[in-house]
């Protein structure tokens, strides 16, 4: 496997100079933030991202992400023209070298939390999914700020799309996904490039937005809309392990062939529907990572892993989620627990 962390571009307070002195981290996932989303990114920006990590000693391969813009998610009359932006930043990316994008297909929202800055025993913190608060909330009213969530949008934009998706139910989103997928695919595949879509997380509807990429049945599914190996997953171990029902090393043994990329965390399952972020190891918290990562290695993966979110540790501040000094345990324990289970094979 090839370890990566994701990086936030020059504005991240986790400096390149940082990230490369993780032992054994050997690229930088990231993307272009200053385009809106659908548009065609420059080559110039892909070039200057590249040069500005390989000269940090780090290798680009993987993106993520390239967002997808709502009217393809809706299918409506747009759809087609971003669509073909689409296509276009595959094949510039594959041009740049990239080998992995990671993307998702969540309805207006992308990962959501109920608490930011949960406070455990240890006096860390770290964000946490409190199924009751989320359900007792109201988007278009709610003062709370949830990353993908009012960053986006206005109230009033907001509004707007959620009335679009009242026609749109599970069954018109897979109908919408494979015609994305129809035509991204065979670009990706002359560009040398794996899509790897991201799961729903949490795994399960919201706010009556529907949610598909959510479990063993319907990775299956989604890997037969198009079944092509470049139609691949980003296995995120924190989002399906929130559905209790998904026995993830099962999964992997299952789909292990069209993993390209894995985002390795663990979460505290605190109700049926609840969970909250804890520190990468097996111990801290309810997902096997031991069985996980031999699962993948039995597996025959080679692809890309990342450690995920991280609690703020050490007094760190920044981007919730994304801080430097607990993704960096959590990226030697994820090497150390690959080397072990690959030496005793
Ligand atoms: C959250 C991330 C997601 C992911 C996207 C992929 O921390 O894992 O935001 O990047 O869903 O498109």
């Amino acid at each position: 496997m090839k370890l990566t962390f994701r990086w936030y571009g020059e504005k991240d307070p986790v400096t390149l100079e940082k990230i490369r002195q993780i032992p054994t981290m050997n690229g930088i996932v990231s993307a272009i933030y200053d385009v809106p989303v659908g548009e065609v990114w420059s080559r110039e920006s892909i070039a200057a991202l590249k040069s500005m990590v390989e000269q940090a000693g780090l290798a680009f391969e993987v993106v993520e992400s390239v967002p997808v813009h709502e009217d393809i998610k809706l299918g409506n009359a747009n759809a087609a023209k971003w669509i073909a932006n689409y296509c276009e930043n595959v094949r510039r990316l594959g041009e740049a070298g990239v080998k992995v994008i990671c993307y998702n297909f969540m309805p207006v929202f992308d990962w959501l939390r109920s608490e930011l800055t949960r406070e455990h025993a240890d006096g860390s913190n770290s964000l946490a999914y409190d199924d009751e608060t989320v359900l007792s909330m109201n988007p278009l009213t709610s003062a709370l700020s949830l990353p993908g969530w009012d960053e986006s949008y206005t109230k009033e934009q907001l509004k707007e799309l959620l009335g679009q998706y009242k026609s749109v139910g599970e069954e018109q989103l897979w109908a919408n996904l494979q015609t994305f997928l129809k035509a991204v695919i065979p670009v990706a595949e002359e560009s040398g490039v794996k899509m790897a879509i991201h799961p729903d997380d949490p795994p399960w509807g919201l706010f009556g937005l529907p949610r598909i990429i959510t479990g063993e049945a319907n990775l299956d599914r989604f890997l037969k809309l198009v079944d092509s190996p470049a139609n691949g997953l980003t296995f995120c171990t924190g989002s399906l392990g929130a559905g209790k029902q998904n026995d993830l090393p099962a999964m992997i043994r299952r789909f292990g062939n069209r993993i390209y990329f894995a985002h390795l965390r663990n979460i505290q399952w605190t109700g049926e529907h609840s969970f909250e972020e804890v520190g990468h190891p097996t111990s801290c918290g309810s997902l096997n990572m031991y069985e996980i990562v031999k699962a993948l290695v039995e597996s025959g993966f080679t692809g890309y892993v990342r450690p995920d979110h991280g609690r703020m540790i050490w007094g760190e501040t920044g981007r919730f989620g994304y801080g430097l000094y607990d993704r960096a345990l959590g990226a030697t324990y994820l090497a150390g627990l690959f080397e072990a289970v690959e030496r005793n094979q």
